[in-house]
């Protein structure tokens, strides 16, 4: 009787065992080596090759508990619905995510292609490499994945299958947790901010009734407004790219939710790339041109979303009272409102709550730290509060650029 009837937390040996004897990619004479990769919050990733030949593949598995704390008690299922959801992503935005080749509901694990000629976008971008194509990729890739989910593009009662298909309880609970409640109100004592930081967040976030009230606002429509089939978690970390390919993983939070949710984590995550490359390059010249190129990225991401948004609803909406003349444009001003709370949410959130960003933990001085995060922070409150008024991507570069002159 085969072990993988059972489910159990594989190690590399075990993996190579599954890999033999569940997928059918590899000759029989390969010879298998195997190596857990994954430097994610939750899951194990694993990276099997043949020696002989370097053919290779990815195998993910959920355990159940979040690999970052046992705090977080997880439905083993997340991996279910990041391979049903990457093969959708697969059909909405062709040549943007991994191909996935099997999900194994007992092992809880998904086998998929392996990016190895990539690399994780956060850890490129802290080694200032440029990506002239990310913002046209990213912006289909979102435009696609997001408004074609929508109940404007598709048949209600599809589109409603699909909301129920997605509910995603676990994770979400995280993100409402994580992103909207713990950085304005550590009520479960989980927050990690930067010793010198601590009397500045008390002061600017804690204690900024104002700000606490927009974030609560904020949250109920998080949880309620089932506009799109959101990624979930879109920040540099879930992205593999090299110079001409850019590929998504990682969709396990995906439910129906705002879509600003996915582009202000784009956004958000940009701007701890560009505190990083102000804090850590030593060149004028050289910093410049890489917080230039990061500049122009985030005003093109924002403009290049606005105008490819416009271009597929005109293609693709179906609603006829969609189609009321000025009903596009309403529509995306509320998708920019929330992108910017979601700009500031993350930035906050990645400082002040759990889970930090290798962008902001690698800057070793102090000073430099402490102006990067106090950057990020100042620029969140603006994004959050003053959502209403962010329309192009100049919008947002304005707000980032006061942040550090103040
Ligand atoms: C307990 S999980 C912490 C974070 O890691 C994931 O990547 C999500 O961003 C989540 O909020
Ligand atoms: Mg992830």
């Amino acid at each position: 009787m085969s072990k993988f009837n059972t489910y159990f937390l594989m190690k590399p040996t075990d993996v190579i065992e599954y890999v033999k004897e569940k997928l059918d990619l590899f000759e029989p004479e390969a010879d298998l080596d195997c190596k857990e990769i994954g430097d994610g919050n939750l899951n194990y990733v694993f990276r099997v090759w043949d020696k002989n030949t370097n053919q290779s593949v990815i195998v993910k598995q959920a355990g159940e508990t979040a690999r970052i704390s046992d705090d977080f008690k997880l439905s083993t299922d997340r991996n279910k619905i990041e391979s049903d959801v990457l093969q959708l992503e697969g059909k909405l935005a062709p040549g943007l995510v991994p191909v996935v080749y099997k999900y194994d509901e007992i092992m809880n694990c998904s086998a998929m292609e392996d990016l190895s000629d990539h690399v994780i976008m956060r850890q490129a971008l802290i080694e200032h490499k440029k990506f002239p194509l990310f913002a046209d990729h990213v912006t289909t890739f979102m435009v696609n994945t997001l408004l074609l989910t929508t109940d404007v593009v598709l048949e209600h009662k599809e589109k409603k299958a699909l909301v129920k298909n997605y509910i995603n309880p676990d994770l979400c609970e995280i993100t409402e947790d994580l992103v909207y409640t713990e950085p304005f109100n550590d009520y479960k004592g989980r927050n990690d901010v930067f010793p010198p930081n601590l009397e500045w967040v008390r002061r600017e976030l804690y204690e900024d009734q104002e700000l606490r009230l927009e974030v609560a606002k904020l949250k109920f429509e998080f949880m309620t407004n089932a506009q799109a089939l959101l990624h979930g978690d879109l920040h540099t970390g879930s992205i593999f790219i090299k110079p001409d390919s850019t590929k998504v993983i990682d969709p396990e939070f995906a439910f129906y939710g705002p879509i600003g949710y996915d582009v202000g984590n784009v956004i958000a995550n940009l701007i701890f790339a560009w505190v990083n490359a102000d804090a850590t390059i030593n060149d004028v010249a050289e910093r410049e041109d890489y917080t230039v190129w990061l500049e122009k990225t985030i005003v093109d991401i924002v403009n290049m979303f606005n105008e490819k948004f416009l271009k597929a609803w005109e293609e693709n909406v179906s609603e006829v009272l969609a189609k009321e003349e000025g009903f596009d444009k309403w529509y995306l001003g509320t998708v920019l409102r929330d992108t910017a709370a979601v700009t500031g949410l993350e930035l906050s959130r990645r400082i002040v709550g759990l889970a930090h960003v290798k962008d902001i933990t690698s800057i070793s001085d102090k000073n430099a730290r402490l102006r990067a995060e106090r950057i990020c922070l100042t620029a969140a409150k603006d994004y959050i509060k003053k959502r209403e008024s962010f329309k192009t991507g100049e919008d947002f570069l304005a707000t980032l650029r006061e942040a550090v002159n103040r």
